[in-house]
């Protein structure tokens, strides 16, 4: 199985199967192509229809692109591991608030991009953008309080990796949290998989000017 991601610096939407992957221990091979330069739309596009990373490329030949589509072909494959939480109703939250984060929040992603290299506290807090934080809190400290923690249903699932590069967010621009969201946030960030992410982002070497990318 192929993962075909870009930058780990700024490629929010690659973190999130890669840590779903790398977390349960699902055997992949991860094929990264930088991004913003003259021929990534090619490269992107000999594995991807969109021309968006990330897509899988099964063993048995199947393609799947968009982070979501492949965290649930994942779940599919991978019945053994809880990658969605086992309780129905739980796991209809964990869709929910999953599906919520992908289809929403573009104050937020727009105002404050994936950069883990860099540091602005305190930039980027449009009035969307603030909305978006105070929403993005009371579901995280909904979930914590509902289902004990440390992650949002308990155990780390997709859930928790669909946010993990708001979380990356949060680190480099400090928007202000209630104590329950900045303690998991910084949970996430020391989640193993989350801090292997962080770590080979660190040493890419690759900047880009156009930071939007993935928004
Ligand atoms: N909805 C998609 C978004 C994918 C996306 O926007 N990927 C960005 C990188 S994070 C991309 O491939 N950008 C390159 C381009 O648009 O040319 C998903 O969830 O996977």
């Amino acid at each position: 199985m192929k993962l075909i991601i870009g930058d780990k610096n700024y490629s929010s939407w690659s973190m999130r199967p890669w840590l779903v992957l790398k977390h349960f221990g699902i055997a992949f091979e991860e094929i990264m192509i930088p991004l913003f330069e003259p021929e990534t739309k090619a490269s992107i596009l000999a594995h991807s229809p969109s021309g968006k990373v990330p897509s899988l490329l099964t063993d048995d030949g199947v393609t799947v692109w968009d982070s979501l589509a492949i965290c649930e072909t994942l779940a599919e494959r991978h019945p053994q591991h809880a990658l969605w939480p086992r309780d129905a109703v739980a796991r209809g939250r964990a869709r929910s608030v999953s599906a919520e984060m992908h289809s929403g929040f573009g104050d937020l992603r727009s105002n404050m991009w994936m950069n883990i290299r860099a540091s602005f506290p305190g930039k980027g807090a449009t009035p969307g953008a603030l909305a978006d934080i105070a929403r993005i809190d009371a579901i995280w400290s909904e979930c914590l309080e509902t289902y004990g923690g440390p992650f949002l249903f308990g155990d780390f699932t997709i859930a928790d990796a669909m946010y993990a590069p708001v979380v990356m967010r949060f680190n480099t621009w400090q928007p202000k949290l209630s104590a329950a969201a900045g303690a998991y946030a910084r949970r996430v960030t020391e989640q193993p998989a989350v801090a292997a992410w962080i770590s080979d982002a660190l040493r890419e070497g690759h900047d880009i000017a156009k930071y939007d990318v993935c928004a």
